[in-house]
């Protein structure tokens, strides 16, 4: 592995010096948010912490945490530790404008966030050998960018395809002999099953590795399309508030994800007391981000439930590895790569007239998700003629497309059809089964 993007000395250092430079680094950048981000040092204030009393990782849980409900509160420049001249980019989450986490980058955080996803390359087997596919979505979403600006680094040849039109995707897979695809698991799994029906059978296939995350999956999805695209599928984590993709990466154990700690601090807390729990426990990932300058976050709260672990992994690396998160502590769900409220639903059925009595279902058929939502209507609107229920669950589905950027398959069911709950309301049913 004589490459550039495979930096033996940082990860495979000893446990020891790596807390040490985390160390080192956590002490600049507590000052530095400290000094530049009101919000923060109000958070700080209020806690009774200084700069000072962080003199390194061992102090780290003196420091407040930061919420996705911080970053809305200080939505969209109340976060910034940078000039805004000094910044080039910004990317944003898939949510809608209330919900929206808009993240900002100098060219050393887009840098050091290709540097990222160049490694996850790298641990992929990625060479400048490697005809690569990018088939996550470019745009503000941070997949397509971030592994683009990953594969440049690793020197292999680019192909900024972007998601969807999957006849085109096949097309240059098979004409330029693309060798590594990177996009979501599902979207991998349709491609694959594309190309089964085109006859295609695995060893036709040029592809040897795959690069696949932004949503869960399971064991049983990788097999699946290691089986049918003829690779080894690793998986990638990442968010933006944290840049995007390339916080962590899996290696050739395929058995969880390394993090890269001389970026990022891993945490895992109770996510109901905020106590930090020992390794190998389960609960809320969080991060804090020792080297980005425009949007560090310190002690983020990601709400992925997860588990972290320093077992020895046989690829040399000693960078700790998380295992693929179990489920979040919100209600978020992500469909088709596409992060959901069920609040945005309600947001759509109010405004539209009906009431928020409804359903959202969630399930996995053929590797795709499969998204329905039923919808009470009221007793004003109830109809049983077929073409008018029609024509008004046409026009909700599309105010929901514009809501949520995807399209679900609206019911609309009779009034008082909707089970009521005694307790909280069970507005999901997610039968993906994914852990
Ligand atoms: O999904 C960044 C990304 C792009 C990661 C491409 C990997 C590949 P967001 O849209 O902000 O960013 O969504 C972040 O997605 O908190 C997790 O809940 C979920 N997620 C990301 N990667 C994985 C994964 C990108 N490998 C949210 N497995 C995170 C399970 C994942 N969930």
């Amino acid at each position: 592995m004589a490459q550039k993007y495979y930096q033996k000395e940082i990860e495979t250092m000893p446990v020891e010096e790596m807390k040490k430079l985390q160390s080192e680094k956590l002490v600049k950048q507590v000052k530095h948010v400290y000094d530049n981000v009101e919000y923060y040092r109000n958070l700080m204030d209020e806690k009774g912490v200084k700069p000072e009393d962080i003199k390194g990782i061992d102090d780290l849980y003196k420091l407040p945490f930061l919420s996705k409900a911080d970053l809305r509160d200080a939505y969209p420049y109340g976060l910034l530790a940078k000039p805004l001249s000094e910044c080039v980019r910004i990317q944003s989450t898939s949510g809608t404008t209330g919900r929206r986490v808009v993240a900002f980058y100098t060219q050393h955080d887009v840098d050091l966030w290709e540097d990222c996803c160049a490694r996850a390359i790298v641990a992929a087997g990625g060479t400048k050998e490697d005809v690569c596919q990018v088939a996550y979505g470019y745009g503000l979403f941070t997949g397509g960018p971030g592994l683009n600006g990953g594969s440049h680094k690793v020197g292999c040849l680019t192909l900024p395809m972007s998601s969807g039109n999957t006849e085109r995707q096949i097309q240059f897979m098979t004409d330029l002999k693309a060798t590594i695809l990177c996009c979501t698991p599902s979207y991998a799994a349709y491609i694959g099953e594309s190309l089964k029906e085109q006859g295609y059978k695995p060893e036709d296939i040029p592809l040897k590795a795959g690069i696949f995350g932004a949503e869960p999956w399971t064991e049983e999805m990788r097999q699946s399309i290691q089986n049918t695209l003829g690779i080894k599928a690793y998986d990638i984590y990442g968010l933006t508030e944290t840049s995007g993709p390339g916080v962590s990466f899996e290696c050739s154990e395929q058995t969880g994800m390394h993090v890269n700690e001389d970026h990022f601090i891993a945490e895992i807390i109770d996510p109901d007391t905020g106590e930090v729990l020992p390794e190998g426990s389960k609960g809320e990932l969080v991060f804090t981000s020792l080297d980005k300058e425009a949007f560090p976050l310190l002690r983020y709260r990601t709400r992925d439930i997860c588990v972290l672990s320093r077992k020895k992994c046989s690829c040399g690396r000693t960078l700790i590895k998380m295992a693929k998160p179990m489920g979040r502590t919100d209600d978020m769900l992500i469909i088709r790569g596409v992060n959901v409220f069920p609040s945005q639903i309600e947001t759509v059925l109010l405004k539209e007239g009906y009431e928020p009595n409804y359903q959202i279902v969630v399930d996995r058929v053929n590797n795709n998700d499969t998204f329905e939502v039923n919808v009470e209507m009221t007793a004003d609107q109830f109809t049983d003629k077929v073409g008018d229920i029609l024509s008004m669950e046409k026009s909700l589905a599309e105010a929901m497309k514009t809501m949520l950027g995807i399209n679900p398959k609206v019911h609309l069911v009779a009034p008082k059809s909707i089970a009521r709950s005694e307790g909280k309301a069970v507005r999901v049913i997610d039968k993906r089964k994914l852990i």
